[in-house]
């Protein structure tokens, strides 16, 4: 991450009590650049987290903070009433002229939110109350957005799980082979050609669009120290209009794995199936009133094809010479790619048990 920007400077354009001690590079996400930043107030350090938004990935960032403010506002009205309602919702902290973002004068856009303290996410999946406790809150997060007044939110990056279009720029990058990279990646292209029959599947299957999270990675949602809930669903630039099994894919992709996202040791990544289990049941917890019998019947799937997608975006990335994705090593995006596909075969082994298990539910 880029260390030299002037949070102290920024953070001042915010309304915020107290006096600026310190900031600091927080979280694990490919894209945003997040920065705890502490203030005293009356000698009490209090944190609070901002975040310079990646406009190169969203293009539109004023309209991306007016989706994230009509959402935060829908979903803070509704649990209002719950004890410890603050916690249960990211909250924007406005700039002295009341604006939901600060744009730099290097033209970087900056947000800063209330610190949810006492929770935390988390890379990897320790076990399957975890699983349950994500899977239940992010339900509970399409639930309270099924009511969201018109009108339907802008789409902050178009096309953003349309698998075919993710798939048509694999093939593109690898006609291009930028960089030279398509010989160091022959399996992975092979694999992602063989199974280019999944891309379509959801799409043509007539599912209804309702506003989702579409990044339900396992580590955007905050699980409470003390009790495990999942309490905050977090990171809320993709919260557009989509398919409630992208959210329910996303899962899978990201909660059912016993390692890290970028693990090399192949032999590690698999799709643990008490974790599934976990998973579906913490959804349809929440999700189960409003789901309909085809979105259902597609929810094993639908962890397949995300991870496939998701897979494929890393091996694009990759081969344009990772311009998308924060990359720490080299190779780091194949790594990425190479593990989801691994849990795809994983997936695609498991599918039938999988199925089974969600009509018992
Ligand atoms: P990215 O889009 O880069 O993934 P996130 O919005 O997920 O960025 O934030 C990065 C990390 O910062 C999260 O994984 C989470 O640990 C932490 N985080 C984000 N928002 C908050 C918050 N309001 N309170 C506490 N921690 C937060
Ligand atoms: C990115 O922002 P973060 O790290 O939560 C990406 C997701 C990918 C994920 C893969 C806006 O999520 O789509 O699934 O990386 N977000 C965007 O880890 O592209
Ligand atoms: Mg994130």
């Amino acid at each position: 991450m880029k260390s030299n920007y002037d949070v102290c400077a920024v953070a001042s354009q915010f309304e915020i009590a107290g006096e600026y001690l310190h900031a600091e590079p927080y979280g694990s996400g490919h894209i945003n650049d997040t920065y705890c930043v502490v203030y005293s107030q009356g000698g009490t350090p209090i944190r609070y987290l901002f975040q310079r938004i990646n406009h190169h990935v969203f293009k539109q960032p004023a309209a991306l903070m007016e989706n994230i403010q009509r959402v935060t506002r829908h979903l803070a009205a509704k649990v209002a009433a719950q004890t410890d309602a603050s916690r249960r919702v990211l909250t924007l902290i406005p700039t002295h002229n009341g604006g939901a973002c600060f744009r730099a004068p290097d033209g970087n856009y900056w947000r800063a939110y209330i610190f949810i303290e006492q929770a935390r996410g988390y890379d990897t999946v320790e076990n399957p109350q975890q699983a349950l406790a994500a899977a239940r809150a992010f339900g509970h997060f399409q639930k309270l957005l099924a009511d969201l007044p018109k009108p339907r939110l802008h789409d902050t990056i178009p096309d953003f799980h349309h698998t075919p279009k993710r798939f048509a720029a694999l093939e593109q990058a690898i006609a291009v082979d930028a960089v030279n990279r398509a010989a160091l990646a022959k399996p992975e292209i092979q694999f992602a050609l063989r199974h280019k029959m999944l891309c379509g599947v959801l799409l043509a299957a007539n599912l209804p669009e309702r506003v989702t999270h579409n990044d339900t990675k396992f580590n955007n949602v905050l699980l409470d120290d003390a009790s495990g809930e999942g309490i905050c669903v977090i990171d809320l630039d993709t919260v557009m209009p989509g398919l409630a099994l992208y959210d329910f894919g996303d899962m899978v992709r990201t909660t059912t794995s016993p390692v890290n996202e970028d693990e090399r040791d192949l032999a590690k990544v698999t799709l643990q199936f008490p974790m599934f289990e976990a998973l579906a049941r913490g959804y349809l917890s929440t999700a189960a009133e409003f789901l309909t019998l085809p979105e259902r019947r597609y929810l094993a799937f639908a962890g397949q094809l995300i991870t496939f997608e998701i897979g494929i975006r890393f091996l694009t990335d990759f081969l344009t010479g990772d311009s998308y994705f924060k990359v720490y090593r080299e190779g780091h995006n194949l790594d990425r790619c190479r593990t989801q596909f691994k849990l795809v075969e994983s997936i695609m082994q498991q599918e039938a048990a999988m199925n089974k298990l969600i009509e018992t539910i």
